[in-house]
C-alpha cells in the first residue's frame, strides 16, 4: 500500500528481523534511498482502511516499530520528522511508560500502538520508502 506525505508517495514495506528501535530506525534509513521507519500519516478514520492493506503481511501476535518516540519530552509523542501524531489510535491502557522505560512506539495487535522499550530487541519494523 502507498501513502502520500508532502509530494512524495511512500510504500511500506516490512523487516522481518528482531531488533531494537534504534537498529530498525537505522535500518529503515540503509534500506533504499529516502527509506525510514513507517510514519502512520493519516487519520484514525482512515486508519482502517489503511493499515489493513499493509496487515496481510503483519502477525497480530508479534510488535513492529513505527517512527514514533517521545524520547524529548515524556509523554509528547512525535514522528521521527518532529511532528505531532496524526494516527493516535492506542491499545487500550497505552501509552503507560511501563517501568519508565518506554519511550519509544510499535504497532500490536495488528492496529493499535503501544509504547515500548527503545533499545530491547523485541519487535519487527515497518519501513517506508518511496516510491519509484
Ligand atoms: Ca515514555
Amino acid at each position: 500500500m502507498a501513502v502520500t506525505r508532502g509530494e512524495i508517495t511512500y510504500v511500506y514495506r516490512v523487516n522481518n528481523t528482531f531488533q531494537n528501535w534504534h537498529q530498525a530506525f537505522e535500518s529503515c534509513y540503509n534500506m533504499a534511498w529516502g527509506s525510514k521507519l513507517a510514519i502512520l500519516d493519516f487519520d484514525e478514520s482512515e486508519a482502517e482502511e489503511n493499515i489493513v492493506k499493509i496487515l496481510p503481511e503483519l502477525d497480530p501476535s508479534m510488535c513492529y516499530y513505527v517512527g514514533y518516540h517521545d524520547l524529548f519530552y515524556e509523554g509528547h509523542f512525535l514522528d521521527i520528522e518532529g511532528r505531532e501524531l496524526r494516527y493516535t489510535k492506542w491499545f487500550e491502557g497505552q501509552p503507560d511508560n511501563r517501568g519508565g522505560d518506554e519511550n519509544c512506539v510499535s504497532l500490536i495487535n495488528g492496529l493499535k500502538l503501544a509504547d515500548t522499550s527503545c533499545h530491547k530487541p523485541n519487535c519487527y519494523a515497518i519501513c517506508m520508502e518511496p516510491e519509484t
